[in-house]
């Protein structure tokens, strides 16, 4: 249970050299070849709510951002069904009411866990984004995320904040562990990595972004992100300044909604920071699963053992100045034991009698 771990090292939103070039290059595929093989979803969706991505082969990662993403490369998946919507506050709600379950961040980290960790932090709480009042240095993850005690899915911005009017937003603030125990509770599970990603394309192999090659076509904004000069000015023009209620973008290809911004999404796959390709392989991996957990772990922070997971689809704070990753192929490590302000998740039923990798 990480927080204090968090506190010297925000996982959320990784450094990136400010005024990175936008990384367009030329040759690349437009992306308009909707029509995977496999698009007869197997029959009735096992809750309403689910929606069937056919599966097939398509382009994961792009050589054209940043390193973690490369190299792009030929995966195919399975067809599975995922749901709709991120999970909502009133969707964990009904968890919790129905289990009294308990989060990570509402829970006191054990001092045994965290050797060394200061008293103060070794309190029920969770990471906010706080926006600073002047240009900081982008390099320093702190001059936006901090820890408050109290803060947790029912307090997003600490004890005095509240759900009310947010029922209907992604929940945040939930650990790999938590999202775990909603989809057992829920009947799903995680998607992989190479499942999110397909499922985000929405048919769109090799496009830029979920929906095609343009961030904002015609000016119009297909996803919750930042525009302005992150993090302390937010211009609104796609009328949120954090969390928006799930579905308040047009759905992709395959009819899902908000897959990129609002907020970040958990997958079951562990980090590395290149995807990993089989050599000598004739043929797409199938349903790959990533690489083990014990390459998961930060490099810059040896002292720490914490494993990471992938994270997708960029959130709220995602802006053309500091983190371009409200694309399919943007991806971003997380310590399983820490969830912030701008993660959330959603989950997948595979059809029967097929798993991943
Ligand atoms: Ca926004």
């Amino acid at each position: 249970m990480g927080h204090p771990t968090i506190t010297t090292k925000p996982q959320a939103d990784p450094g990136e050299p400010a005024g990175q070039p936008a990384g367009q290059s030329p040759g690349q595929p437009g992306g308009q070849s909707p029509g995977q093989p496999g698009g007869q979803s197997p029959g009735e969706p096992p809750a309403p709510d689910l929606v069937w991505v056919p599966g097939g082969s398509f382009a994961m990662g792009s050589d054209r951002h940043y390193p973690e993403e490369a190299p792009a490369h030929r995966v195919t998946v399975d067809g599975f069904w995922m749901d709709r919507m991120q999970v909502t506050n009133a969707d964990f709600a009904q968890f919790v009411e129905d289990t009294g379950y308990l989060t990570v961040a509402e829970q006191a980290p054990s001092p045994a866990a965290y050797p060394g960790a200061k008293p103060e932090l070794l309190v029920p709480g969770s990471v906010a984004f706080v926006p600073p009042p002047h240009r900081v240095d982008l390099r320093e993850w702190s001059n936006w995320w901090a820890w408050v005690p109290g803060a947790g899915w029912r307090h997003p911005e600490g004890p005095d904040s509240s759900l009310e009017g947010r029922e209907e937003h992604p929940v945040v603030h939930v650990a790999y562990p938590d999202v775990v125990a909603y989809l057992d509770w829920a009947g799903r599970v995680l998607p992989t990595e190479a499942e999110w990603e397909f499922a985000a394309r929405g048919g769109l192999d090799g496009a830029e972004y979920a929906w095609g090659d343009e961030l904002a076509p015609g000016g119009k904004h297909l996803a919750n992100t930042w525009q302005g000069e992150f993090p302390t000015q937010n211009l609104l023009e796609d009328g949120y300044e954090r969390t928006a209620p799930a579905g308040s973008y047009p759905p992709n290809g395959y009819g899902l909604h908000d897959l990129i911004g609002n907020v970040w999404e958990w997958t079951q796959d562990w980090y590395r920071d290149r995807h990993l390709v089989p050599s000598g392989s004739c043929c797409a991996p199938g349903n790959p699963r990533g690489p083990s957990k014990n390459r998961s772990y930060d490099p810059a922070t040896p002292q720490i053992r914490i494993p990471r997971k992938v994270v997708k689809g960029g959130s709220f704070m995602c802006a053309p100045n500091y983190c371009r990753r409200y694309r399919p192929a943007a991806r971003m490590p997380q310590a399983v034991d820490t969830g912030t302000a701008n993660i959330g998740f959603r989950g997948i039923v595979r059809a029967a009698g097929r798993r991943a990798g």
